[in-house]
């Protein structure tokens, strides 16, 4: 073991509190879970990370005692290459309605959650486990469910990708759908339903794979979810946005399934409390916290008053440290931090952690940036005093490209074998209708995204690539580069976080200017550019990504802004689909194919309307 690092305490801050500070493979509690995991390896590997060597996870120790080198995992172990030998964990998991969940104070109409709770349990594994989790639909839902894990590469295994109409037909309700991969990357993520709207309603949770860190910490704060919150149901705000002028409306900000809601504007006389989520620092303290924006609508802007923000991993990637006073997360992004409790003692009290929503332009409603609180253990409780503004830009885009280094590095070609080009845009008045008429859909490919629950492309390749409404182009090289130019259209406002299944992508160039192939490759950088699975499309600009056709499947491509994704916003990349689909995917197709089966016999298939892309 190493030597203590000594840190200055202030006189009070005796107890953690804490469970795990030493013990480098515990994990502090989470609420809802009995006991914190233990990471299990076969006997020969042992545990190298402690709060001094956080970029070292596990290591192989020769007969004779010693180190061998060469059979190590680490932040530089290329995570597509090499996973440890993890074990397999289960978890169960049920989706239905509570009407009592009130995150805001305030009741919301048509929540769906996992497990009754918001947000839903963590699902908690070590670097290279097995997870096995059974999703049970309720038998009381009005709807169909998948859920997917947002960010896993499910190499081999596109089948549990947890995409409706695409990897398998909505789970009917009453019936389970087993889910089975393998988590060979590490950091935290989120899961979350793909099945219409759902997810807005509340079927999110988070989700942590323990490895190893790019620069060292003490204490595990776990996740932090960020989102926006309505109290009307998602299903209803969308159908409302038929006509033009019209918006998706967010009433709150919730982190951690805690926020505030004033309904004595809202309704004079009326009153709802509300909390704020609370989380505490030990003086002299590391403290790494794992913030996702779980929304369907805004980019998010976290800043602590008083405390820097370390990054060490964006999305499920580990990068290079560097430090910032806020960070602006898109639905769909994370980033990993490091803040340390570094206010002296007579310093030493509450501090507000303030999100901001203002890049979301056309919602002023939520005007108080107070959304939750740091505790320093040992000082007295009372509500913040100190007031900062908040620290940030006004564009709402991603950190700049020179920020991102991962620690694993891409080196892209910059002769790709294809290249894959969409401009995300509107149509209006389309003549040929698909649903319920609307006014406006947001298309990627020309046509906006409308899927058949009951033709999943995954069964039905031929079916989805001559459907224009499957908006689905397919690639059948197996090695080399494929590019993937997204452009905006700037006369509309909206930036979109694009989000791709399936593979991490590489952002050669990510810019405010408007896409010309001529000048346009003159902006990437092939040399280890950022890496993460979604990406902020600037309204005026274009963004061009670049990804390995080495993962067979039908992977989805969207906007993580579910209105826009709803109305069509999306499309599909078929990857290598023919090369014996049922023996390139581990486990076969024959779960999908009874999942169908109960689908089309549910009684819910006659009764839904489906109004909206179906993802
Ligand atoms: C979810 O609820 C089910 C049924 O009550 C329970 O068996 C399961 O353990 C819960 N899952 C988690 C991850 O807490
Ligand atoms: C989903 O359930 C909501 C109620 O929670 C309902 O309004 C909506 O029509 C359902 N939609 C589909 C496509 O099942
Ligand atoms: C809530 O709104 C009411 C009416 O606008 C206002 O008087 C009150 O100060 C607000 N309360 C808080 C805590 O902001
Ligand atoms: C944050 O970092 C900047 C740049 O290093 C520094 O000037 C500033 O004092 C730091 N703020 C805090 C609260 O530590
Ligand atoms: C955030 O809230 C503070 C008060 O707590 C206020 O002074 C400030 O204007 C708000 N907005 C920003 C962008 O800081
Ligand atoms: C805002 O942008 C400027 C210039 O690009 C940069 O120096 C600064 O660090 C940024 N501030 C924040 C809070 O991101
Ligand atoms: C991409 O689209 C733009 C504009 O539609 C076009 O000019 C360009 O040639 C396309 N590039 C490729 C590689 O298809
Ligand atoms: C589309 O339909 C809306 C509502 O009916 C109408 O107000 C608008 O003028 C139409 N736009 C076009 C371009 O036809
Ligand atoms: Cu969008």
């Amino acid at each position: 073991m190493g030597w203590i690092k000594t840190t200055v305490q202030c006189a009070l801050a005796l107890s953690t509190g804490f469970l795990g500070v030493q013990g480098q493979l515990t994990t502090r509690q989470q609420p809802g879970q009995s006991s914190p995991i233990v990471c299990q390896y076969p006997p020969e590997w042992q545990s190298c990370n402690t709060p001094t060597s956080r970029d070292c996870w596990i290591r192989k120790h020769s007969r004779r005692g010693r180190i061998e080198w060469d059979t190590q995992f680490d932040v530089l172990t290329n995570y597509e290459e090499r996973v440890p030998p993890g074990v397999t964990r289960e978890y169960w998991l049920e989706v239905g309605y509570d009407p009592d969940v009130a995150p805001d104070g305030h009741p919301k109409t048509g929540g769906q959650y996992f497990n009754g709770t918001y947000p839903g349990p963590l699902i908690e594994a070590c670097w290279g486990d097995e997870l096995i989790i059974h999703v049970t639909n309720s038998a009381q839902s009005q709807n169909g469910t998948t859920i997917h894990w947002h960010g896993l590469r499910q190499l081999n295994t596109a089948q549990m990708d947890g995409v409706n109409g695409v990897t398998q037909c909505p789970i009917a309700p009453g019936d389970t759908f087993t889910y089975r991969f393998r988590a060979a990357q590490y950091g935290h993520t989120w899961y979350h339903s793909h099945y219409s709207m759902q997810y807005a309603d509340g079927v999110v949770g988070p989700m942590v794979i323990h490895g190893p860190s790019s620069d060292d910490w003490d204490i595990d704060l776990g996740p932090v979810l960020l989102t926006d919150w309505m109290h009307d149901t998602a299903f209803n705000g969308f159908a409302n946005m038929e006509m033009p002028g019209t918006a998706f409306w967010v009433d709150s900000i919730l982190i951690n399934g805690h926020g505030h809601f004033n309904c004595s504007a809202a309704t004079p006389g009326s009153d709802c409390a509300g909390s704020y989520w609370e989380t505490s620092f030990v003086p002299g303290k590391k403290h790494r916290l794992q913030l996702v924006n779980t929304g369907f609508n805004y980019p998010i802007i976290f800043s602590i008053d008083d405390h820097n923000l370390t990054v060490i991993a964006n999305d499920l990637v580990a990068v290079e440290p560097f430090t910032v006073p806020s960070l602006t997360i898109s639905p769909g992004q994370r980033y990993t931090i490091v803040v340390e409790a570094k206010q002296a003692c007579d310093h030493a009290g509450d501090y507000w952690i303030r999100t901001g929503t203002e890049c979301g332009g056309w919602n002023a409603a939520i005007t108080d940036n107070r959304t939750a609180i740091i505790h320093y253990d040992g000082a007295a409780r009372r509500l913040p005093t100190v007031n900062r503004p908040m620290p940030f830009n006004l564009t709402c885009l991603d950190l700049p490209a020179h920020l991102l280094h991962p620690k694993v590095p891409w080196v892209i070609d910059a002769h790709p074998n294809d290249i894959v080009n969409y401009t995300a845009t509107k149509q209006t008045n389309l003549s040929h209708s698909i649903g319920p008429p609307r006014y406006m859909h947001w298309t990627l490919g020309g046509e906006p995204l409308w899927l058949d629950f009951s033709r999943p492309t995954i069964l039905n390749p031929d079916y989805s690539l001559s459907n224009v409404h499957y908006v689905a182009t397919q690639e059948d090289f197996d090695m080399g580069w494929i590019y993937l130019i997204v452009q905006a259209n700037p006369l509309l406002p909206s930036n979109h976080p694009i989000h791709l299944h399936g593979t991490d992508v590489a952002v050669l160039a990510q810019e405010t200017v408007a896409w010309d192939p001529v000048t346009g490759p003159s902006f990437f950088n092939y040399n280890n550019p950022p890496r993460r699975d979604t990406v902020m499309l600037a309204n005026t600009g274009f963004t061009a990504l670049a990804f390995r056709p080495n993962n067979p499947g039908a992977w989805l491509l969207h906007c993580h802004i579910a209105s826009h994704a709803g109305s069509g916003l999306a499309a599909q990349i078929l990857i290598r689909h023919r090369d014996g689909a049922e023996n390139t995917y581990r486990g076969g197709l024959e779960m999908v194919r009874d999942g169908c089966r109960a689908w089309s016999s549910s009684s819910l298939v006659e009764t839904m309307i489906q109004d909206d892309s179906g993802v």
